[in-house]
């Protein structure tokens, strides 16, 4: 099978997700689509780091209150696995904000603030390789569970369908 179709992205819950009680609701929804956990940790972001993660927003309005806000509790964040997982898990999480989000997603079924919006979500391949990096060891990410994913993809090809 090519695995370069399958894809990891970095998904952390944000300290609103924890406090309100919607981990497993959360990820129970990348479980159910399907997605592999490779890698999770609960942990807090130090404001080093959250300035660096956040480094493309310095200088806007509301990159001091989000630095703020990322830094104000503990985080888990997670390594997902799957066939196009960063558009995937973009899409599970909504707009934005969950003022904006459609019913279905989890900012739009969970959410309704424009700054506690609940999860981050790589938004490229290329980012989610560098936040990964930033996130976890080498040896800390599980490679993907392959008599799982028979069952989720048809894998009888050349290629996961
Ligand atoms: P997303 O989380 O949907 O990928 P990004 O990457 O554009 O959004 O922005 C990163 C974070 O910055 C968002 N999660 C949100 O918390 C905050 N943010 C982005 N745009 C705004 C905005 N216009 N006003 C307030 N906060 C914002």
């Amino acid at each position: 099978m090519d695995m370069e179709e399958m894809e990891q992205t970095l998904v952390f819950l944000k300290p609103d997700a924890l406090r309100r009680g919607l981990v497993g609701r959360i990820i129970g929804r990348f479980e159910r689509r399907g997605l592999q956990i490779l890698a999770m940790k609960m942990t807090r972001l130090t404001e080093e780091f959250a300035r660096e993660h956040y480094a493309e927003h310095r200088g806007k309005h509301f990159y001091e209150p989000l630095v703020e806000y990322s830094t104000s509790g503990p985080v888990i964040a997670m390594v997902l696995g799957g066939k196009n997982a960063v558009r995937v898990v973009r899409e599970m999480m909504g707009e934005t904000f969950g003022s904006e989000s459609a019913p279905g997603t989890i900012r739009g079924d969970f959410g309704l603030s424009d700054r506690y919006n609940l999860l981050h979500g790589s938004d490229s391949r290329e980012t989610a390789r560098e936040e990964i990096q930033r996130f976890f060891d080498d040896h800390e990410i599980a490679p993907m569970n392959m008599d799982e994913l028979e069952w989720i993809y048809d894998l009888t090809g050349s290629e996961p369908v």
